[in-house]
């Protein structure tokens, strides 16, 4: 059996502050175009369809008309689960209509949920769908005071399926499963605590179809897989390869993965080097409108920097200084922050950022301007003690 595995859409998201929707339907029909030529038997979108769960109407759009699609021109089974960035029920919307045109949707997490079964000349294939698993929401469902973490939520899930003699399982789920690379755009799942469910949570599929990670990696073992994200989300993905993964199951259930790189229209890219350098850059053409974080080597201020820099590079979202950003380790110690006068973290902030120490006319003028100040809090002080 042939499975086509993409997940981590995030329809209606920004990168900064550049809507990606154009670039989410550009790469949607990249993605229809691997369909049709990959011609799997079988679709899976594992999660975070939208990003936000409540997503702006363009986005909406963008979803019905890919499912519509592929409903009436591809005309074979997708499976389609909620990722943590997806309301439950609003993914649920039209399930049980989209389910008789074989767009299998589980948004909300539900016991009974029953198993999607396909077939292939060597016989059936189970698909587990398990939607994005909220501890609280499956204690709950389960009555199961066990469910604490995430862990203990996804084997409480899973443990309802019981093994069949059926060697070709595949499970479907939207979780952060222990080893798998973290990228920045993707939300933690709990505020302290372990998110991290074990990979030999999944001992017994034969395939597990894995949406959360926006790098496409797999974890522990070949066929437990991320497809990783649509597009590259934020800078610290500027390296990443993005892909769908074609997934071929074999009688036994053993799984050959093949990853189809999935181009963009615009790249997101990390530029560095001196202002007077980039702005006598110029990108080939078909680079001019990626989207770009500018790292600068300056030490000095510079005047305007965004809008020059816009001329070279018109979709510029971002501007770091790499000597700032590394700063000096000192200063980023806040015990020692502490501990030190105020001329002193006036003197390590002038070094900072101008990058030569204070002279003696400067140092006078901080000293005077400190003193006044101080007078003036103490008079203030002074002044609210009266009054009260
Ligand atoms: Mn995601």
């Amino acid at each position: 059996m042939r499975i086509l595995h993409t997940a981590d859409w995030h329809l209606g998201k920004y990168l900064h502050h550049a809507s990606m929707l154009e670039e989410q339907a550009y790469a949607l029909e990249e993605f229809f175009r691997i369909v049709e030529h990959a011609n799997p038997d079988v679709l899976i979108i594992a999660g975070d369809i939208f990003d936000r769960s409540l997503p702006c109407a363009g986005s909406v759009k963008l979803f019905n008309e890919v499912i519509t699609r592929l409903a009436r021109d591809f005309r074979k089974p997708v499976l389609i689960i909620s990722g943590n960035h997806d309301s439950p029920e609003r993914i649920d919307y039209g399930a049980h209509i989209f389910g008789i045109s074989g767009i299998h949707v589980r948004g909300a997490y539900c016991p009974r949920a029953e198993i999607i079964s396909l077939e292939d000349r060597a016989g059936k294939v189970d698909f587990i769908l398990m939607p994005y698993l909220e501890p609280a929401v499956v204690r709950q469902r389960l009555d199961s005071p066990d469910v604490q973490c995430h862990q203990t939520a996804m084997h409480s899930a899973l443990a309802r399926f019981s093994p069949r003699k059926n060697l070709r399982r595949v499970a479907v789920a939207h979780a952060f499963v222990s080893g798998g690379i973290e990228s920045e755009s993707e939300r933690p799942l709990t505020v302290g605590g372990s998110s991290q469910v074990m990979a030999d949570t999944f001992a017994g599929f034969c395939y597990v179809a894995l949406g959360h990670l926006h790098r496409p990696q797999c974890v522990a073992r070949e066929a437990v897989r991320y497809a990783g994200s649509l597009l590259k989300y934020s800078f610290s993905e500027a390296d990443h390869k993005k892909s769908v993964s074609l997934v071929e199951i074999d009688a036994e259930g053993k799984c050959f993965v093949e990853a189809i790189p999935l181009a963009a229209r615009r790249d997101v890219r990390i530029v560095t080097g001196h202002f007077d350098e980039l702005l006598r850059h110029t990108p080939p053409p078909a680079a001019k409108e990626d989207y770009v974080m500018v790292e600068l080597k300056d030490d000095g201020p510079i005047l305007d920097a965004v809008s020059r820099l816009r001329e070279v590079f018109p979709n510029l979202l971002q501007i770091q200084r790499i000597r700032t950003q590394r700063g000096s380790g000192s200063m980023t110690d806040s015990r020692k922050i502490a501990l030190r006068s105020e001329k002193e973290l006036f003197e390590a902030f002038w070094k900072e950022v101008q990058g030569t120490d204070l002279n003696r006319e400067e140092s006078r003028l901080f000293e005077s301007c400190a003193t006044a100040q101080e007078l003036e809090i103490h008079a203030k002080g002074s002044d609210e003690a009266t009054a009260n």
